[in-house]
């Protein structure tokens, strides 16, 4: 099962890898501010989870640069289920003037994404 589970992963990077969607161009001051913006987020994610690519791609789309944390490591895995709530990818943590959220579900992140800078 793990070999099968790795051999879909490398399937849906590489496919990923070819068929990488257009980053999204701005100009450079409206894209430093919206860098500012998502330096308050960050993905935890497993590099091949289907879920954790197609944001991925979303925020390859947007040109969004939110920092990656990688879900496997078990410092991170523990933060994860700590704090979020569950183990669980993708999961977009958000920091909000001291108060953080942690958003699980790839439809409810990419709607996020989409609400706060897919007009921006
Ligand atoms: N409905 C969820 C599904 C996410 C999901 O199934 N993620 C898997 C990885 S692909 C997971 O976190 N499994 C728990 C684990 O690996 O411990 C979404 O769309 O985000």
């Amino acid at each position: 099962m793990f070999v099968v589970r790795w051999i879909l992963g490398r399937i849906i990077l590489l496919l990923n890898f070819i068929f990488s969607p257009k980053k999204r161009q701005r100009p450079e001051s409206e894209q430093a501010k919206i860098d500012m913006q998502t330096q308050n987020l960050s993905l935890y994610q497993y590099n091949a989870c289907p879920f954790c690519v197609k944001v991925r791609r979303e925020m390859r789309r947007q040109n969004l640069n939110i920092a990656l944390v990688d879900a496997k490591q078990d410092n991170n895995k523990q933060v994860l289920s700590i704090q979020g709530g569950k183990l669980q990818v993708p999961c977009l943590k958000i920091n909000n003037d001291g108060k953080t959220e942690w958003l699980y579900e790839s439809k409810a992140i990419m709607n996020y994404l989409n609400d706060n800078y897919a007009k921006t």
